[in-house]
């Protein structure tokens, strides 16, 4: 197998951090993510905690009234309630601008992707960083957030190196360096290796990633299961070859930067292959769309999005030029504020399974 360029993305305290975006003036206080679980004042579990709070042992999964104590001198905490709903905003900005930046991308959870790069960076470390830094600086920019990025040969890797510097890391673990970085690493480190396993595993003598990764194959399949043991000796190993593929799309999109700012919709020739390429995607993969959106970045760098849902499901490249071109026009008589338009997209969603009888075909082109 060809080696691979694999980019992790992780947002640094996500739910705190987005808090933090709101309200600056908690920006240096410890702040603390709570779900309040009942009535009851306090109980219920930490979700996340900002850096400043994690520096006093605040970290997700803790008690809320353990966090209490354990911040009971800093009388600055901040206290706040989930809110989902935000969270779900900025995170659906921040995978859409992170779309946009190669094809093989996969969102693994609310604030955190995979980025296959191999195609664009060509085996290339330094061009991955690049992408990386470009990745960095424009999350900062559209959102004020920082993450941490790492780059591998894998996914497994990439991952480890995003997590090994954070607050706003950028870590790159080239090959010829994974053996010497991840072997003395404590076995718990290594992705699947929860705090049971962990404790089994130091009562057979390995401590760090190397010690499992030269361990007897039989004895770990004995003790962690036929499939386990073994899969988790060659992660020790650096071997990972998932691919980087979106889970059950549920939706599609692309987006452009324009070749100019604009206040009119003068660009629907640059985004006609946009659209093709969505409709290509839909047919192939037998889905149709029932909610058609677009996506505009204003050279102020804010997102606003507008959609239509359709009484037909369609795969239709002319349907999705005649909605989106509609929306564009509407966006622009209406609702830009005086902005201009910087980057453009288009996003069908809410897809169905066509089986596999195709749009504008009937069942006697099958016959
Ligand atoms: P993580 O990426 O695991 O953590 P984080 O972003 O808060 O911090 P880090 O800088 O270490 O990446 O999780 C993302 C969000 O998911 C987190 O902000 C809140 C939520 N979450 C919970 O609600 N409960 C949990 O136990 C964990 C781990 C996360
Ligand atoms: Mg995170
Ligand atoms: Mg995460």
């Amino acid at each position: 197998m060809n080696d691979r360029i694999v980019i992790a993305v992780d947002l640094d305290y996500f739910f705190a951090q987005c808090e933090e975006v709101r309200r600056p003036e908690i920006q240096r206080k410890p702040v603390v993510i709570c779900v309040y679980s009942g009535r009851t004042g306090d109980s219920g579990a930490v979700s996340t905690a900002n850096y400043v709070a994690r520096k006093k042992g605040v970290k997700s999964g803790v008690p809320i009234s353990v966090a209490r104590k354990l911040l009971e001198d800093s009388k600055d905490a901040i206290f706040l309630p989930v809110d989902q709903e935000y969270y779900k905003a900025i995170s659906e900005r921040i995978m859409e601008l992170l779309r946009s930046f190669s094809y093989n991308f996969e969102q693994v959870s609310i604030d955190e992707a995979f980025l296959d790069l191999s195609s664009v960076a060509h085996n290339d470390y330094n061009v991955a960083l690049e992408i990386a830094s470009k990745i960095k600086s424009q999350i900062m920019e559209a959102e004020r957030l920082t993450c941490s990025v790492g780059i591998s040969k894998n996914k497994l890797l990439a991952k480890m190196a995003a997590d090994s510097q954070k607050p706003d890391g950028l870590t790159v673990l080239r090959p010829e360096s994974i053996a010497d970085t991840i072997n003395p690493l404590p076995v718990g480190k290594l992705p699947g290796v929860g705090t049971k396993t962990e404790k089994r595993m130091e009562e057979l003598g390995i401590h760090t990633i190397g010690d499992l990764a030269l361990f007897n194959r039989e004895i770990l399949a004995a003790e962690f299961g036929r499939n386990l043991g073994p899969h988790l000796a060659s992660l020790a190993c650096g071997i990972d070859n998932e691919p980087v593929q979106e889970r059950e799309r549920q939706q599609l999109g692309r987006i452009i930067t324009l070749k100019h700012d604009t206040s009119d919709f003068s660009f629907a020739e640059e985004i006609r292959p946009l659209i093709a390429d969505i409709s290509k995607r839909l047919r192939s993969s037998n889905s149709r769309c029932k909610m058609i959106g677009i996506i505009v970045i204003t050279s102020a760098l804010k997102t606003k999005s507008r959609a239509k849902t359709l009484d037909q499901p369609t795969d239709s490249e002319e349907v999705i030029i005649a909605v989106s071109s509609e929306l564009f026009k509407s966006y622009f008589e209406s609702d830009q504020e005086g902005i201009p338009a910087r980057r453009v997209g288009i996003r069908v969603s809410e897809l169905v399974d066509t089986g596999h009888v195709k749009s504008g075909q009937s069942l006697s082109d099958y016959f």
